[in-house]
């Protein structure tokens, strides 16, 4: 089930006993990382989209701090997308995301903790009215994404996660999906050379085609929908983007 998203003076649709619910909102890049892994992991579930400008007041119970992503599972409630994404890992072992050595799986931690950088300069470049210029947002732009570069280059691998995405994979994706959001923000493409980041523009495009990615993709044109209310300073129309 996937609602509508809910506002002040709504009910919460009832609970299903023993299925998880997602409290979430369609567009919300944090909330998507937990649903890719519940879809990665084939969790059931259902979804509750919240509407994050006239959130139901009901929901602060389940967040005190009215945001999305949140979890129910049972009585236990877990928020933060990282912390859920772990959670659902380590409860459902199927399709494992983390190596199972613990070394190796200490390395994609270290990773996901710079995904913060990478999401810092998006934020930056698409939500504020910086004056910068395309040539000196790559620069910027590049600056956290050598990382990642560096370490598909080391891995060899055509995912983070080896043969197929793991974890570092769908912590980063969200924000590989909405970069199409750029070149609408600037009204050009960045200006990357071909010798520049090759291997993860390549991971971009196998992402996404990967079905559970693919699955739930959404179009920079309709996330821009989003970022030009939120410019404008108006309630975006969750429900008809
Ligand atoms: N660190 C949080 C960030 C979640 C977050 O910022 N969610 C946004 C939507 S994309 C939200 O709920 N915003 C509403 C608010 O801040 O009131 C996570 O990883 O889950």
């Amino acid at each position: 089930m996937s609602s509508a998203h809910l506002t002040i003076g709504s009910q919460e649709p009832p609970r299903v006993e023993s299925l998880l619910r997602l409290y979430s909102m369609k567009f919300c890049p944090f909330a998507q990382r937990t649903r890719l892994i519940l879809n990665a992991k084939g969790i059931p579930h259902d979804i509750v989209n919240i509407n994050l400008i006239n959130k139901p007041e009901w929901y602060f119970k389940i967040n005190a701090e009215g945001k999305v992503p949140a979890l129910l599972d049972g009585s236990k409630i877990i928020i933060e997308s990282l912390d859920i994404c772990d959670y659902l890992d380590e409860k459902y072992p199927i399709n494992p995301l983390y190596p199972a050595e613990p070394e190796l799986k200490k390395r994609d931690k270290d990773l996901i903790t710079k995904i913060g950088s990478v999401t810092q300069v998006f934020a930056d470049c698409v939500f504020t009215n910086k004056e910068k210029t395309p040539e000196e947002w790559l620069k910027d732009f590049l600056i956290p994404l050598q990382d990642f570069e560096d370490a598909l280059a080391q891995r060899g691998t055509p995912f983070f996660g080896g043969e197929k995405p793991g974890m570092v994979d769908y912590m980063l994706w969200p924000w590989a999906e909405r970069a199409g959001c750029i070149a609408i923000k600037l009204g050009t493409k960045l200006p990357v050379k071909d010798d520049q980041i090759p291997l993860l523009r390549k991971w971009r495009k196998t992402m996404r085609d990967y079905p559970i990615v693919a699955e739930i993709y959404t179009s920079p044109e309709i996330f821009w929908k989003l970022v030009e209310s939120k410019l404008k300073g108006t309630e975006p129309k969750y429900d008809e983007l």
